[in-house]
């Protein structure tokens, strides 16, 4: 089988809702050497997006979507590990989650994993994180980034939130700021004061990376 038959199989289990196919098909590519980022950001998010246009036309509705996250999340279990390099010295200390009232955690949660397989020390806040427990977590770990995920239009607003959170703190100087998440821009990261914004994973993780070794310097 090709490798983009592969890749197609696996959009269509996501789509299909086939959680018991998932990690069959995700080992399976893996093994045939298609790298695990290609499986998740050209397989599974891919598939996510299907779903994600599928609920806005009406066809699906809240419980498709829960179980495409739960089937993505079965596919990740096994590409997860491939994601992280093997150990290296810590590059920093990262404060992750998905600001409040946004319970969607699968794009944050791969950031977080391509951030631990970097060297990074990551704390992962999980979703629905108030301002003041980023900033408490981050004083607390005496963090270099704090990295925040929002996928609802209604959500982006916590984000300044906790950038404000953090001045009143008094350690918003301490820290970079990087946002991310599907309905964001760099437009609307620089009106709210973040240092940077991800486009996706890769360039998140890249850019935390890049802070850190200019730090080093
Ligand atoms: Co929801 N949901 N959802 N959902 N959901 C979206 C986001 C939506 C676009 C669907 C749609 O209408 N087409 C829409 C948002 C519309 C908007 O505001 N613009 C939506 C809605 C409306 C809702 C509810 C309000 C539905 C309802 O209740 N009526 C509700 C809200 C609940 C809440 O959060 N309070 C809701 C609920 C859910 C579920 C819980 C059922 C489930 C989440 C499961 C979970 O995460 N554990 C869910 C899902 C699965 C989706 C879709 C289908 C898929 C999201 C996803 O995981 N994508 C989504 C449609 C879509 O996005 N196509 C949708 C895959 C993931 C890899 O991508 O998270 O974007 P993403 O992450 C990317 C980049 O954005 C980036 O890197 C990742 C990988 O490259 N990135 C970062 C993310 N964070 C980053 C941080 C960084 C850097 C990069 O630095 C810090």
């Amino acid at each position: 089988m090709s490798k983009e038959q592969m890749l197609k199989e696996i959009i269509e289990s996501i789509v299909s809702l086939n959680i018991d196919k998932i990690k069959p098909l995700a080992e399976k590519a893996v093994r045939t050497g298609i790298p695990a980022y290609a499986v998740v950001m050209e397989g599974l998010a891919k598939g996510m997006d299907v779903v994600g246009q599928k609920y806005e036309a009406g066809e699906y509705f809240l419980a498709e979507l829960l179980m495409a996250g739960e089937t993505m999340k079965e596919g990740m279990k096994v590409l997860e590990p491939y994601l992280k390099d093997a150990k290296r010295e810590p590059l920093g200390r990262v404060v992750i989650g998905t600001v409040r009232g946004d319970l969607h955690d699968i794009g944050k949660n791969i950031v977080a994993t391509l951030l631990e397989g970097s060297g990074f020390e990551v704390y992962d806040l999980g979703v629905d994180s108030p301002p003041e427990k980023f900033t408490s977590m981050a004083a607390e770990t005496n963090a270099d980034i704090v990295a925040m995920s929002a996928l609802l239009t209604t959500t982006m607003p916590e984000m300044d939130n906790v950038i404000q959170d953090l001045k009143r703190a008094n350690i918003r100087h301490k820290v970079k700021v990087i946002v991310g998440g599907a309905a964001l821009t760099d437009d609307f990261s620089k009106r709210i004061g973040a240092d940077a914004y991800g486009r996706d994973a890769v360039e998140g993780s890249n850019i935390c990376k890049k802070w850190m070794k200019a730090e080093a310097r």
